[in-house]
């Protein structure tokens, strides 16, 4: 049995702590994470050998070698997790967060997974994805009784599948994966397997959703489709980690949808391939190149390319309203409308009133808005030209020729070479060029609108920059 001190040293700066240790005698300790931080990669120091993911904002869970049998310990709690700094949410987890640890093995491991329930209600673990006896599948009422408040389930099964997986309750479970729990799950190929590349750096994360009222800190469980929080692993952006690689490296990202809505993950400045599902490695001839995959509903991807242009490349959902933070969608949309006369009459019944969005809703992050506490506002992700008018599911891949092997540091903003950045053309402007049928259509109206009405839209300099916000 490896020492658990060398399993925590490893894991980097990994705090911590042990609980009911003389409860559980006769289980492993359950390590617990208290920060969101991305943790280095557990290398393991038991068992066979393989390349460790790194969790986005997250880690890896030690385990306990017990007479060849991989001893893992989930509990299932309440925790509080930092989404994004200074906004704090109530959520349920594992081990101290949401999500809670990546569970990482070997293919033909022998896997044992006790799971402690410290919620108020009862829960179980599905293994989303897995080849195992009918009875280790995790869902309560069909293949075990609920795990009841207090008590300890034993789940155990080889991994027979190499792949991306992940685990989360199968007891009322709309609740439980609104609250947060889930965890990533990655078998690793015990063998060379031709459908499996080595990488250079392996990213995995869970696009999960919240709903979380402004000033509030705990989800709505009754939400259905209207979520206002859009997450990795429980973080929004400018919350969520960047991906730092070397150039030159295979990169290989692994993404599970645990929301309530698809997710078209898209990536600038390389082009990727699928090349593995939650049904395993996809064949060769299936494999074609794109920049934008879609993630429906209880879905994993792997996504993997050649990070051979160095630069700080977006990478996102784009939905576009998933890279936002909370926020009211019941606002009209007022651009072009000028309601300045408006407004000051307002103002003078209601001093604080103010007029949102009349130029677009990039106003949003220049005005010095009253937001409630424990409120993220909206699009708050800064870069080195200014605001990013982004938030929830957006990070950067930041590709350096000196990022060193090994070494998942922010390495700060990326210094293009002078003359390749986007630049303000001083010169003269000329008149565009029009199409000459411009307003045609495909054949003649039956009649004309009694009156002809026109949509107005307000340009720089026709008025607008009196506008004062
Ligand atoms: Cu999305």
């Amino acid at each position: 049995m490896p020492s658990r001190r060398n399993l925590f040293m490893t894991a980097g700066t990994l705090a911590a702590a042990a609980v009911g240790k003389s409860a559980l005698a006769a289980l492993p300790d359950p390590v617990l994470q208290t920060k969101a931080d991305t943790m280095p990669p557990l290398v393991p120091g038991s068992g066979r050998p393989y390349n460790p993911v790194v969790t986005l904002n997250g880690w890896t869970l030690p385990w306990r070698l017990n007479n060849g049998v991989k001893e893992f310990h989930l509990v299932a709690e309440p925790v509080v997790r930092e989404m994004a700094p200074g906004f704090k949410a109530h959520l349920w987890g594992y081990n101290g967060q949401s999500p809670g640890p990546t569970i990482e093995v070997v293919e033909g491991d022998r896997v044992r997974l006790f799971v402690t329930n410290k919620l108020p209600e009862h829960t179980s673990i599905h293994w989303h994805g897995q080849r195992l006896p009918n009875g280790m599948d995790g869902v309560s009422g069909l293949t075990q009784p609920p795990i009841q408040p207090g008590k300890t389930f034993v789940y155990e099964f080889i991994a027979r599948r190499p792949g991306t997986f992940m685990y989360h309750p199968h007891a009322d479970e709309m609740t439980q994966m609104a609250m947060g729990m889930m965890g990533f799950w990655v078998t690793h190929p015990r063998q060379k397997n031709p459908l499996i590349d080595e990488v250079d750096r392996d990213f995995c994360f869970l696009l999960n959703a919240y709903d979380i009222e402004p000033g509030s800190a705990t989800p709505k469980i009754m939400t259905m489709l209207d979520f206002n929080l859009w997450s990795w692993n429980s973080r929004i952006f400018p919350g969520i980690d960047s991906l730092n690689v070397r150039r030159g490296n295979k990169v290989r990202i692994r993404i599970g949808n645990l929301t309530m809505t698809s997710h078209p993950i898209h990536l600038h400045g390389h082009e990727f391939v699928i090349t593995g599902t939650d049904g395993g490695p996809t064949p060769k001839s299936t494999r074609w190149y794109e920049v934008t995959t879609d993630i429906a509903v209880g879905q994993m991807r792997q996504l993997e390319f050649i990070a051979d242009e160095e630069g700080d490349w977006a990478f996102h959902c784009h939905k576009s309203h998933h890279t936002m933070n909370a926020m009211g969608h019941d606002v009209p949309t007022m651009i072009g409308v000028d309601h300045r006369g408006l407004a000051r009459k307002i103002t003078q019944l209601v001093p604080d009133y103010m007029v949102m969005s009349e130029r677009g809703m990039a106003d949003m992050t220049e005005m010095e808005m009253q937001i409630p506490d424990n409120t993220t506002p909206m699009m708050t992700g800064q870069g080195p030209y200014g605001s990013v008018e982004m938030g929830g599911m957006f990070t950067v891949l930041k590709v350096r020729r000196d990022q060193a092997p090994g070494d998942y540091r922010d390495p700060g903003w990326y210094k293009p070479p002078a003359g390749t950045t986007a630049f303000e053309w001083t010169g003269t402007l000329a008149e565009p060029a029009r199409f000459k049928s411009e307003g045609g259509a495909s054949m003649p109206p039956v009649a004309r609108p009694r009156i002809d009405t026109e949509v107005k839209v307000r340009k720089p300099g026709a008025g607008s920059s009196q506008h004062k916000h």
